[in-house]
């Protein structure tokens, strides 16, 4: 075997650490449109639901020891809309001041919040009125987001609007995995539109509660996934294309959007959206793999090539490829010139000693990208506690913490110390990566 020659790789003095969650996943006990849809047979791939999730809403306090213990800066988290708007412009005041708590919770422990304002679920009453597909929907997140920033504006909050928009547009509205299940073209389009929309609202509010209360406007970033899509045969020129195609339409179409103010209306147009001036901070980025494309498959229709994939995420058809992260990164920078933060990369695996390797190869990438010039703020794994992951259910865990079922004990992995090992080097020292690379 080759020994490889490992250098410290030491990240800049301000470099934020940490994980990141949402609150469908680790509360448990919502009632949204996605807890009812895990009732219906079929639809969670192992047939559990979120309603224990890991208990967050119970044990955030414990949660969060364990977080300081190990060092965290950061925390991204996220408020669940149901909760707090229970019916229309009805604002659980209870509710209210449990995020308060919370909020207090992390701050009192030295952990930053970073608060996702919409994570992927919806209120009954608004999947009843259309969910996305509504054209009111922008004005009626728009309109939750300015009560409950008004609520919370006197904390030190890092806010992020939506997460993920085009998982949203794609797997809600093309691919049919998550709900509403719909298989439509059109339909994720305008989605993707709306949540483009709702995303200025909401930055609009919340500039306009600060500025109204005299306060300095705080950070304001949509959060994106984002893949490496390749080629299947890199000299079919028809392979190359789909693949430059989907890029463009699953990673920068959206945020493109939000940087330069405008939309593509229904005709194809496009109109400027006064609300998205002046929306994004910095950008939020979630990595996980790449995506491999085959002209001869139908994409937009779930078709995708075969893969030998030596190592994977459990239950999710996720290659490790860290090789993707650079790229993405390096043009997201040069295409828009926002500062960065790598607000979700991980793995859902119960081999540990594969979660340590993808977070250390994952990091080299960024690195790299830092040492090219590219102004990256922080780096958050998913995820702390293991948690429900949607479809998938349990079957693939995130956690660097795990969790024992009967009583929800949570038990730190080897991850979760080599992350505290990672924060107090503010690195991946030599010694780490040979620790575990070798
Ligand atoms: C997101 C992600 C998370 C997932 C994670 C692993 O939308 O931010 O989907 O909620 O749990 O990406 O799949």
């Amino acid at each position: 075997m080759i020994k490889m020659e490992y250098k410290d790789l030491i990240f800049p003095a301000g470099f934020k650490w940490g994980t990141a969650s949402s609150a469908h996943q680790s509360e448990g006990g919502n009632h949204n449109d996605w807890s009812e849809w895990e009732q219906v047979q079929g639809n969670v791939k192992d047939g559990t639901d979120s309603q224990v999730a890991c208990d967050h809403y119970n044990r955030y306090e414990e949660d969060f020891d364990l977080m300081k213990e190990f060092g965290h800066q950061v925390h991204r988290f996220s408020i669940e809309w149901s909760r707090i708007e229970p019916s229309p412009e009805r604002w659980d005041e209870r509710e209210l001041e449990h995020y308060r708590r919370v909020i207090q919770a992390l701050l009192v422990r030295g952990i930053q919040p970073m608060l996702t304002l919409h994570h992927f679920t919806n209120p009954i009453w608004f999947r009843d009125l259309g969910s996305w597909l509504n054209p009111e929907a922008p004005e009626i997140f728009g309109r939750y987001v300015g009560k409950l920033v008004s609520e919370l504006k006197d904390f030190d909050i890092i806010w992020n609007t939506i997460n993920e928009p085009m998982v949203i547009s794609a797997m809600g509205y093309l691919f049919g995995e998550f709900p509403p299940q719909r298989k439509d073209f059109g339909d994720a389009q305008v989605v993707s539109r709306h949540l483009l929309m709702a995303h200025g609202q909401a930055a609009e509010a919340i500039r306009e509660t600060y500025e109204e209360s005299g306060k300095n406007h705080p950070l304001i970033a949509p959060v994106m996934s984002v893949s490496h899509f390749m080629p299947e045969d890199p000299d079919d020129p028809d392979d190359v294309e789909l693949a430059t195609y989907l890029d463009e339409l699953y990673n920068h179409m959206w945020i493109k959007g939000a940087i330069t103010g405008k939309v593509i209306d229904a005709e194809g147009n496009e109109m400027r959206y006064e609300a998205l001036e002046n929306s994004v901070d910095f950008i939020g980025m979630n990595y996980y793999s790449r995506q491999v494309v085959s002209s001869r498959m139908d994409f937009l229709n779930g078709e995708m090539p075969e893969k030998t994939i030596a190592e994977r995420c459990d239950g999710l058809d996720w290659e490790v490829f860290p090789d993707g992260y650079y790229p993405l990164i390096k043009t997201f920078w040069e295409r828009y010139g926002k500062p960065l933060w790598m607000t979700e990369n991980g793995i859902g695996t119960m081999d540990d000693s594969l979660k340590c390797r993808y977070i250390i190869s994952h990091l080299q990438q960024v690195y790299n990208a830092i040492q090219d010039g590219v102004d990256i703020w922080g780096y958050l794994v998913w995820t702390w506690v293991t948690n429900f992951e949607w479809a998938q259910g349990f079957m693939s865990d995130f956690g660097l913490v795990g969790m024992e079922p009967s009583t929800l004990q949570r038990i730190p992995r080897e991850s979760a110390y080599l992350l505290k090992d990672i924060i107090e080097h503010n690195g991946i020292t030599k010694e780490i990566q040979q620790r575990f690379l070798q």
